[in-house]
């Protein structure tokens, strides 16, 4: 390395001190804490970006966001090549910069790191990073903090997008990589016009027309709700009321949002008794969430939940029918090599319920730990793979080679058989293959995709929901000395650590008529999560209560003084 960037590295990291007593980890989304600890630790992730975009000769992404975390925190993560999350290749060298003590220490580290990783790192090499932010207050001047570790790394260059949703900034890094246009119109327009092939193809026999076009959406105070402000004026035959914008006061994920609404089942602030019925749908803090649901009754504010795993069934019924049209018999083309591989990912939080309703369908049903990475890589494997998590995190992964097969069989039908039913099908399918996000969960695009196919089949979000009957489950979270003490296997469905404690959960969880239940150690708060699923609410809620009792005797700070 030259002595100008050693120095430049130095001056620059001695800026800013790490957090003292702090361990901070990338975790499965970022790093993620209380913002005005954060400045060391995003000025390094600039650093790494940069150094990442050199290695990859492509362009990357960084994201100031904390997600559905509350107004106070942040995080920072970045954005792979692909649009996808960072290599977890690169996490422990993530964890090692955020941690490093002194400039000095935090140099040979990258020293090291860019000779094992044969980084070109002479200021020949340009880098190139894409900036975005959500909403919060704290995220304009930790992206200027991002900007100057950037800047810190020769030939690097920061391109601030400003406010943007996570998912924006993924789409666009993976436009840029790809050559193609990577701004917000353009990311806009992709998606309202594929929204509107979608409903141009709809079949004239549905009885659409007699459906609701209106969805209320609570935009958790964030930034989500701003931009489906911009969305909606560019889409016809749907009606979007946005609440909870940011604009009028309200208080970022405080009682709003995807998070919130999933995890407690209750109303978010601004909707009540007189939206009963009413189809309504709600994003997290930077929208790469979305969770549906309906007020049942104006006489308490519970609602029905249509999570994850039901966006995820309906996405599943509607590419499932359309690939059974585009091969039905009859079709002459001896090259009929249409057989997707069609996959559905799912985690240990999927509804028992939904796993069985996607196996009855006849699909292959793929089971990886939490956060979105795992369940991304899984998915990509298939032709088309789709994957979600019960909180409502999930897209849809269309491999190259089926695109181009499908962009092909479609040039042929629509020469051979133009406007028929098959030629109908890959028009959707290729339409669906646009309006998704493919880098990453987007409560955007899957808001227009649920919208489209409801239109599509008709269905009120109450014969959505009926798909199946959810499992009553409950969540609970358990304070323990220390976390890292639980280490699990099979798609964190088993502990197996510390000993003897999946031994005694199994034995609770035998006294319950189809009780399942887990543990896992949180990614991104100090907890150990506990999961209970039962055949009625109260075994639910039993099963979690005392599973939460054997976390807290094996690990719990009573159990510390034993
Ligand atoms: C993050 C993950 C999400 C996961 C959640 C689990 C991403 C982009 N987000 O929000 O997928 O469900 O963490 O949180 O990967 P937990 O580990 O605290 O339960
Ligand atoms: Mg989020």
């Amino acid at each position: 390395m030259k002595e100008e960037q050693r120095s430049l590295l130095l001056q620059s990291s001695s800026l800013f001190s790490p957090p003292q007593g702090v361990k901070l980890s990338y975790g499965t989304a970022g790093f993620r804490a209380d913002a005005s600890i954060l400045r060391s630790t995003v000025h390094r992730v600039g650093m790494l970006a940069a150094l990442r975009s050199l290695q990859t000769r492509s362009v990357v992404g960084l994201m100031i966001t904390a997600s559905h975390n509350k107004v106070t925190d942040n995080g920072v993560k970045i954005v792979d090549p692909s649009g996808g999350m960072l290599s977890q290749e690169w996490e422990p060298f993530a964890d090692q910069l955020a941690n490093a003590q002194t400039p000095e220490a935090l140099l040979s580290l990258i020293t090291e790191f860019v000779e094992k990783e044969r980084i070109p790192f002479d200021g020949l090499q340009s880098a190139e990073i894409l900036l975005g932010r959500d909403t919060r207050p704290s995220g304009e001047s930790l992206l200027e903090v991002a900007k100057q570790g950037i800047s810190s790394i020769f030939g690097a260059i920061a391109l601030d997008l400003g406010i943007l949703t996570t998912p924006q900034l993924h789409w666009m890094v993976r436009a840029r990589n790809k050559g193609k246009p990577a701004t917000e119109p353009a990311y806009f327009e992709q998606i309202s016009s594929s929204f509107r092939c979608l409903v141009d193809l709809i079949p004239n026999e549905t009885e659409s027309n007699k459906m609701d076009n209106t969805v209320v959406v609570d935009g958790a105070d964030g930034v989500g709700g701003e931009k489906l402000e911009v969305l909606k004026n560019m889409l016809t035959g749907l009606v979007i009321e946005v609440r909870n914008t940011g604009k009028d006061g309200g208080l970022l994920n405080d009682g709003v949002g995807a998070d919130y609404v999933q995890k407690e089942k209750v109303v978010p602030r601004g909707f009540g008794s007189n939206d009963v019925g009413i189809r309504c749908a709600s994003f997290d803090g930077d929208a790469d969430r979305l969770v549906y649901f309906t007020v049942p009754t104006n006489s308490s504010s519970k609602i029905d939940l249509v999570d994850g795993d039901k966006i995820l069934s309906l996405f599943a019924v509607f590419i499932k029918e359309q690939l059974s049209i585009l091969t039905k018999e009859g079709n002459e083309n001896p090259n009929n090599n249409s057989q997707a591989r069609l996959g559905v990912v799912q985690t240990a939080y999927a509804n028992g319920a939904s796993t069985d309703y996607l196996k009855q369908l006849g699909l292959e049903v793929i089971f990886t730990p939490t956060g979105v990475k795992h369940l991304h890589e899984k998915a990509a494997q298939f032709d088309i793979g789709i994957y979600f998590e019960a909180n409502g995190h999930g897209t849809i992964l269309f491999s190259e080679s089926w695109l181009s097969w499908l962009e092909a069989r479609n040039n042929e039908l629509s020469l051979a058989s133009a406007g028929s039913e098959q030629q109908k099908a890959a028009l959707r399918l290729l339409s669906v293959s646009k309006l998704i996000n493919q880098a990453v969960g987007d409560a955007l695009s899957c808001l227009l995709l649920v919208e489209a196919i409801l239109h599509h089949k008709g269905w009120s979000i109450q014969k959505w929901n009926e798909l199946y009957q959810d499992l009553p489950s409950r969540q609970l979270k358990v304070k323990v000395v220390d976390r890292t003490a639980v280490t699990t296997t099979n798609a964190e469905t088993i502990a197996v650590s510390p000993p003897g404690i999946q031994e005694a959960i199994d034995a609770e969880t035998a006294k319950h008529l189809k009780g399942r239940c887990f543990i896992r150690p949180s990614g991104t708060e100090d907890v150990i999560r506990v999961y209970a699923e039962a055949s009625t609410q109260e075994a639910a809620d039993s099963l979690a209560d005392s599973v939460a009792k054997i976390v807290d005797r094996f690990l719990g700070f009573g159990s510390s003084k034993q």
